[in-house]
């Protein structure tokens, strides 16, 4: 191989290789990066708004939020509008003294579905 051919391979294989690695990164999946209530936090009941801000956009439609009593028991709420795309909200309503945890499976714009549970209490009820 000639020294131009080489270096003219080598420069493709970076570049197909910087390009890999940009796009992988481009449509990374959702992590969680904001909730209210915050992990482990305290909450005035009876009624609380739930709010959870990931790193991409997240697919509503295709998303599910949880609401896990302390005895076990699940209830599914609605997730209301979202309002930036980013994000998804709902609101528990009626929720006495006690510890829960908020459980949520979303679906990112790459495909990709990630979960996770938010544990809080409520302190008043
Ligand atoms: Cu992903």
């Amino acid at each position: 191989m000639s020294p131009s051919r080489w270096t003219r391979s080598a420069f493709l294989f970076l570049a197909f290789f910087v390009s890999f690695v940009a796009v992988d990164s481009a449509v990374a999946h959702a992590v969680l990066l904001e909730s209210l209530p915050a992990l482990k936090g305290s909450v005035n009941g009876p009624d609380i708004p739930l709010k959870l801000r990931f790193n991409v956009r997240i697919d509503a439609a295709r998303s599910r939020l949880t609401l896990v009593d302390s005895d076990g028991s699940t209830q599914a709420l609605e997730i209301g509008r979202q309002d930036p795309p980013n994000t998804l909200s709902a609101q528990a309503k009626g929720l006495r003294r006690g510890a829960y945890r908020l459980r949520w499976q979303v679906l990112a714009s790459d495909g990709h579905i990630t979960r996770g549970e938010i544990p809080f209490t409520v302190v008043k009820p």
